[in-house]
């Protein structure tokens, strides 16, 4: 049978005077963790480095520049893929990530994968980029717009270890189409990072509701497209704003296998079976088989 122990390095909230280095030792010290309890690829939270800087106006360029990476690995998050190397696990970080693309500077909203040798084996760049690029009225603010460009790499599906694995961020979680893509790319691991704060303006009678539309696609994600999902959270009440927890991994039957019991730094390890892929595709999903493509072509031109 094949394995592969998949951990959701879950953060706490990051304050935003925290500095990388603190950051980065405290990513490290959960990596230790995942390692420990015997995983080889983990999962961080989108934008690990900082605080969700989103839920401001700034204006300062400088200041804004302040939370992104010109480079990945540089010299403050090098422990980090030193840290991979001298343990043997992989991990997937979610980070701000400046880039140079057709003659000017662009941001991005970034996940990068690191293999066990600490070499970084890809980056996947967030797709579906919420909130807007001013405040707006009745809403919460959630400028994402403001700071990312839309994401240029497509969905990448990498080998790690002899497994294929998808990367995605946050609002992509809540996108068919997300899993889809990466399915069809041959993904057997989806892993994700998100910031989900807990409440919305736009909706305050449906804080109730947050949680299940956190778990809901991430289950079904995984069930409709015969994926082994960990979801991976930064949580709890980061500079006064909510963030929701719930970290996870959801096998391919659509079930929680492990989840996070806290909203503070926690590490949810399970030892994922990834011939139970096989199994959901010989019971229901033999896509070769019984997809129709031809009559989705809507969902690609709309
Ligand atoms: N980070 C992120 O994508 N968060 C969104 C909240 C959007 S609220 C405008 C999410 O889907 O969780």
């Amino acid at each position: 049978a094949r394995h592969l122990t998949l951990a959701a390095c879950q953060t706490g909230p990051i304050a935003r005077s925290a500095g990388r280095r603190e950051i980065v030792d405290r990513l490290v010290h959960l990596l230790e963790e995942a390692a420990s309890q015997g995983a080889s690829l983990a999962v961080f939270p989108e934008l690990a480095l900082t605080t969700f800087f989103p839920r401001w106006l700034i204006e300062d360029e400088a200041e804004i520049d302040g939370f992104y990476e010109d480079a990945f690995p540089n010299a403050a998050t090098r422990p980090l893929t030193e840290a991979a190397r001298k343990l043997r696990i992989g991990f997937a970080l979610g980070y701000g990530e400046i880039a140079q693309g057709d003659g000017r500077r662009r941001r991005y909203n970034t996940m990068a994968l690191v293999g066990d040798d600490g070499e970084v084996l890809g980056r996947y760049r967030k797709m579906h980029v919420p909130g807007s690029e001013e405040p707006e009225e009745g809403t919460t603010v959630h400028l994402e717009r403001r700071y990312f460009e839309p994401g240029d790499l497509g969905f990448p599906v990498f080998d790690y270890r002899g497994t294929r694995v998808g990367l995605a961020l946050c609002n992509d979680r809540r996108w068919p189409e997300t899993y889809r893509m990466l399915m069809l790319g041959g993904a057997e691991v989806a892993l994700i990072g998100y910031n989900t704060p807990l409440l919305l303006d736009e909706a305050p009678a449906l804080a109730h509701l947050r949680m299940f539309h956190n778990h809901l696609p991430m289950q079904a994600g995984a069930y409709q497209n015969t994926l082994w999902v960990a979801g991976c959270a930064k949580a709890g009440l980061e500079e006064g704003q909510a963030l929701i927890g719930g970290s996870c991994i959801v096998a391919p039957t659509g079930e929680i296998a492990a989840q996070a019991m806290s909203v503070g730094d926690e590490v949810v390890v399970h030892r994922a079976d990834l011939d139970l892929i096989d199994t959901c595709r010989r019971v229901n999903f033999d896509f070769d088989r019984y997809r129709r493509p031809a009559a989705y072509r809507m969902i690609s031109e709309r």
